[in-house]
């Protein structure tokens, strides 16, 4: 008989039948004569009875003895049940043991940084497997939106000798000799593939030396990002609030199981289609001003404004126009000589910055001046400042944190559980 997957059984195609199915053993009791087993796979998890002359003398000691996470393989009759976990029981006449586990070394209410030492047994865990499940179906949906708008998926380089998001946070490491760093974004080498395929993206790891411990910041995280010759400002905020509704609708309907165990209701993230709400960067200094909350001109947001802003709100806030002093030196300038054409997306209620986007900047002249005003490096900038002097086009990109995206789509206090191993400060393994 072929095995089939635990929510197969669920969805009560089986019901009556014989099936075989393999996994794990996720909760065991037994008295008497009766062992009831719930096992657990990829999909689900589903109560077995293991009747004591119902099976193979040996399978039934084994399946009292059996501790949590064995591996098992167990045959047997579906049979609804409503006082099963999920609603369907399976009536074994087999229940083999492939392994049998040792005492596992997680059980309830231990501590956060326990949990964190055993991450590579913690990403069993019901909570964990739903995240997983629905950042997969993020990446998917996002490479799926790419492809409508006939992207092209590229490769850039992790390892860099150009920074494109300044210095402070840059990993720096010995490569041959000379100095090297992990890619912070791939943005400045999607900014050369364009004038090859025009409308390029990659789904690349990107490093943040962040020397912080906050609930939004790894130092390792999966960079979305996507790069378009002649798209305009404008045109870039389209793409971007039609790129987000696309893929909340595709999560809301592929997931909505994994949702709701997050306690995230699927019907809200249906409500998520865009337009969605902008307010300049002055607009929003008086939003704040309204709520008591007083700023300088040039002052940047921080948690507390990023709160402030999105509270009332059930979609994403684009923040555009910042003052050109505190965006990078690639954002281009506007007419006002101010401001520049960078957009930061907040997700609503305190989730923080999701995307950071801008037009870039064509001309070679400014975008000297500002790398000197930063001190960098003009030698490591040179293929860069060329992308200006051999068929300069108006173009614009963006960058979306996965992590920060699956983390507002989740509901979830904390970044690091939308990865299997996160890497923050003070810790690389397991
Ligand atoms: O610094 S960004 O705002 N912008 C860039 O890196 C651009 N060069 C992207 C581009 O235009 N191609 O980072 C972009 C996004 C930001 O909005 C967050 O969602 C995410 O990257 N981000 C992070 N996620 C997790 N952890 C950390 N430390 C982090 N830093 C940025």
């Amino acid at each position: 008989m072929k095995t089939i997957e635990i929510a197969e059984v669920l969805e009560g195609k089986h019901e009556g039948k014989k099936v075989k199915i393999r996994g794990w053993i996720y909760r065991t009791r037994s008295s008497g004569g009766l062992a009831f087993v719930v096992v657990r796979d990829s999909s689900g998890i589903i109560q077995c009875a293991v009747k004591k002359n119902a099976v193979h003398e040996k399978h039934f000691e084994d399946a009292t003895k059996a501790l949590i996470e064995s591996a098992v393989i167990v045959s047997g009759t579906v049979k609804k049940d409503d006082r099963a976990p999920t609603g369907f029981e399976l009536q074994a006449d087999s229940f083999e043991v492939i392994h049998f586990s040792e005492v596992f070394p997680i059980s309830k209410d231990q501590s956060t940084e326990f949990l964190l030492d055993v991450r590579h047994l913690w990403i069993r865990s019901q909570e964990l497997n739903a995240v997983m499940k629905i950042k997969a179906t993020t990446l998917k949906a996002f490479r799926e939106f790419f492809d409508k708008k006939k992207y092209y998926e590229v490769t850039p380089p992790i390892i860099t000798s150009s920074a494109a998001e300044g210095g402070s946070t840059l990993f720096e490491f010995n490569y041959f000799g000379k100095k090297a760093y992990l890619s912070q974004s791939a943005q400045l080498h999607l900014e050369a593939l364009i004038f090859s395929l025009e409308k390029v993206y990659a789904i690349t790891p990107s490093f943040r030396a962040e020397k912080s411990r906050t609930i939004k910041h790894l130092t390792e995280y999966w960079h979305i990002e996507g790069e378009e010759a002649h798209l305009s400002f404008t045109e870039l905020q389209e793409f971007l609030e039609e790129m987000i509704s696309f893929v909340c609708q595709k999560v809301a309907s592929t997931n909505e199981k994994e949702l709701k165990l997050l306690g995230r209701d699927a019907g809200e993230l249906k409500k998520i289609k865009a337009p969605f709400p902008k307010l300049t960067y002055a607009e929003a200094l008086e939003k704040l001003s309204k709520k008591g909350r007083k700023l300088k001109y040039g002052d940047d947001f921080g948690v507390e404004e990023e709160l402030l802003l999105t509270e009332d709100l059930d979609v994403p806030l684009f923040i555009t126009n910042w003052p050109k002093e505190i965006k990078a030196f690639y954002m281009k300038e506007s007419k006002d000589g101010k401001t520049v054409h960078g957009v930061d997306i907040l997700a609503p209620k305190g989730f923080g910055e999701i995307v950071g986007g801008s037009e870039r900047e064509t001309d070679v002249n400014i975008l000297i001046s500002k790398l000197k005003h930063e001190g960098a490096d003009l030698k490591e900038y040179e293929w860069y400042l060329d992308l200006r002097r051999f068929g300069s086009v108006q173009h614009s990109g963006f960058g979306l944190g996965t992590e920060r995206f699956v983390r507002w789509i989740c509901g979830l206090e904390h970044i690091r559980d939308t990865t299997p191993f996160p890497r923050v400060i003070n810790r690389a393994y397991p």
